[in-house]
């Protein structure tokens, strides 16, 4: 692992992955020394008030807690003054090419397990309550401070009647301020309660972990499109007389054909590892990709001059002999494509890159820009 990229100075990253994580919080200072946010406040909000943001605006009132949902325009947001209201921006890593580079840094965890950047603005005093996660997550303490407190969730209830998922009972056993700079890393199933301390911006790189359900519907999915209509059922000689006094009966033996065509599924590795990275690498829902106008033969020639990089929004994942990107599987014959892999690992490719690649690979390679999937550098 090249070290240059490694963000959290203080700890190896052998001795992270090994003791902290999945595992237990971690609390760096200084972890990242003279950060500061490549976004400010104004354009964070700027951000708030776009169509293709994913934009929450909770408030506190005393012990109640409300949610409201973007975009917000610029009279819709508090007073910066007025306390305790959070702003929280998701997926800021599809919207700003800067907050994008900052993942570059947390490229030690697998792409597959990456979600997304959130980035939250609180005026003091503001959070959104004590909960508890599904997600790791690293926080970064982007402008001002914010008071964190973190313990072990015994009691998993939830508190009743909140717009919010707030624990009912919590007892944190650690209690931090973080300055700008200092980064907290959790493991999921941690609870834990973030106030602003004035106000102050924070980070959050968060990483999923699918439920089995969810890979398993997209695996159906996937199996059912690809099902030929297969042989039709057939009842000729098996209808009885009886029928006559119970027709809305399912007949038996329609439920033995299906059940019999199902069991002939039999899903090789390859159909679970192209479900898993057509689904991991399926855009979200608010990212759209504009296609590029330039005529094919210009965006060549700038190809060949600099090689290219992947859009910001582009996922593209790989396994053993298949390519992921965006929700589809790359044409077979390019599956174990080594500059596919360099692609996907680098996220960019040099013109010795693209002046080595067969043609079969450049034409994919210019498709992919004329969707805006990637885009000369
Ligand atoms: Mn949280």
């Amino acid at each position: 692992m090249s070290t240059s990229c490694w963000p959290l100075r203080g700890i190896s990253p052998d001795a992270f992955l090994r003791r902290h994580w999945q595992r237990r919080p971690l609390l760096l200072r200084q972890a990242l020394p003279g950060f500061s946010s490549p976004l400010s406040r104004a354009e964070l909000f700027a951000l708030a008030g776009a169509d293709d943001a994913e934009a929450r605006l909770v408030q506190r009132d005393g012990g109640d807690w409300s949610v409201r949902h973007g975009p917000f325009g610029a009279r819709a947001l508090p007073p910066l003054r007025r306390p305790q209201w959070t702003l929280l921006v998701q997926g800021v890593d599809l919207l700003d090419d800067r907050v994008a580079g900052l993942l570059e840094r947390f490229r030690f965890i697998p792409d597959a397990r990456l979600d997304d950047i959130m980035i939250s603005w609180a005026s003091d005093g503001g959070g959104v309550g004590p909960h508890v996660d599904d997600y790791d997550v690293f926080l970064i303490q982007a402008q001002g401070r914010r008071r964190w407190r973190l313990g072990p969730v015994r009691d998993t209830s939830m508190r009743d009647g909140q717009a919010l998922k707030l624990l009912r009972h919590f007892e944190p056993d650690t209690d931090v301020v973080l300055d700008p700079g200092d980064v907290l890393y959790l493991p999921p199933g941690w609870g834990h309660d973030g106030i602003a301390v004035g106000a102050c911006m924070t980070y959050s790189v968060g990483f999923r972990a699918p439920p089995a359900g969810e890979l398993m519907r997209q695996l159906l999915w996937k199996l059912a499109d690809e099902q030929p209509p297969g042989a039709r059922y057939s009842d000729r000689g098996r209808v009885g007389a009886a029928v006559a006094r119970h027709p809305a009966r399912i007949p038996e033996d329609m439920v033995d054909f299906l059940q019999q065509a199902f069991s002939r599924l039999r899903p090789g590795r390859g159909a679970f590892t192209a479900a898993l990275g057509e689904l991991l690498t399926e855009p979200k829902a608010q990212v759209w990709f504009e296609s590029d106008p330039t005529p094919p033969a210009q965006l060549r020639r700038a190809l060949a001059r600099s090689g290219l990089r992947l859009d910001r929004r582009s996922r593209m994942l790989y396994a053993a002999d298949a390519v992921m990107i965006n929700g589809e599987r790359a044409p077979a014959e390019h599956g174990r494509a080594a500059l596919l892999r360099r692609l996907a690992d680098l996220r960019r490719l040099d013109a010795q890159d693209w002046a080595a690649a067969p043609e079969a690979l450049r034409a994919l390679l210019l498709d992919w820009c004329r969707q805006g999937w990637a885009h000369p550098r």
